[in-house]
């Protein structure tokens, strides 16, 4: 699967948890594929996610399948265990959850991504073997409750004017409306909770985003 992996799955990268979809993450998820979007993370984290592990791990496969049916990456957020056992396409960590290189030694032949918030996170995840990194908060969010300051596109900026090509993902109160600053800056894509996870209609809300894309 990572040999597959190309930064074009980046493009539009949906995250979602239970806590993050008032109308059902099941039926989001569906609308959001049919409105265009590249990758999911799998995120059941903070208020209002599940407390069982056996209901985790059962909303897991089933979003899994949703994925597969489309041919999108379906990752897992910060349970190395959990993507191992159901055989999720990739892992995504932040900077205070399992080192990334320990991670990487694991997850052979999958998709690593991992959070940063500077340019010497990036060059440290890349030398990790990050296949991807995510680069927030672009923008206040309110989808993190331990969210840094958002800091523009000025981190994104400095990672590639170091010279680093990994591919990159910004994050953090992205719309549809302000993305488009995000690619200017250099990311391949943009990573996306609440303003599709919480759109009236999340298909109409991916859609959105593709004339940015291009
Ligand atoms: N990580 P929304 S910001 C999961 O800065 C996450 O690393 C961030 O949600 C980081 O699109 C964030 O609703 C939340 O703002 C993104």
């Amino acid at each position: 699967m990572r040999a597959e992996f190309q930064k074009e799955n980046l493009s539009l990268y949906f995250i979602a948890g239970t806590q993050d979809c008032p109308a059902g993450i099941e039926t989001v998820l569906r609308q959001a594929i049919e409105g265009g979007i590249t990758m999911f993370q799998f995120r059941e984290k903070g208020p209002g996610s599940l407390d069982s592990k056996d209901d985790i791990v059962s909303l897991a496969i089933r979003l899994q399948a949703i994925c597969r049916e489309a041919a999108i990456p379906f990752i897992i957020n910060d349970d190395v265990d959990l993507a191992v056992k159901i055989g999720a396409d990739g892992v995504h960590v932040g900077q205070e959850d399992e080192k990334a290189l320990e991670i990487r030694a694991k997850l052979k032949g999958k998709i690593l991504g991992v959070s940063v918030h500077s340019s010497e996170e990036a060059a440290k995840a890349k030398a990790d073997g990050a296949d991807y990194i995510g680069v927030g908060p672009v923008y206040p969010t309110t989808s993190k409750a331990d969210a840094k300051e958002a800091r523009g596109t000025e981190v994104i900026r400095d990672i590639r004017l170091a010279g680093m090509q990994i591919p990159l993902v910004g994050i953090g109160g992205i719309t549809a409306e302000n993305a488009a600053p995000v690619f200017a800056s250099g990311a391949d894509g943009v990573s996306v909770i609440s303003s599709i996870s919480r759109a009236q209609d999340p298909k109409e809300a991916a859609r959105r985003f593709s004339a940015i894309i291009g």
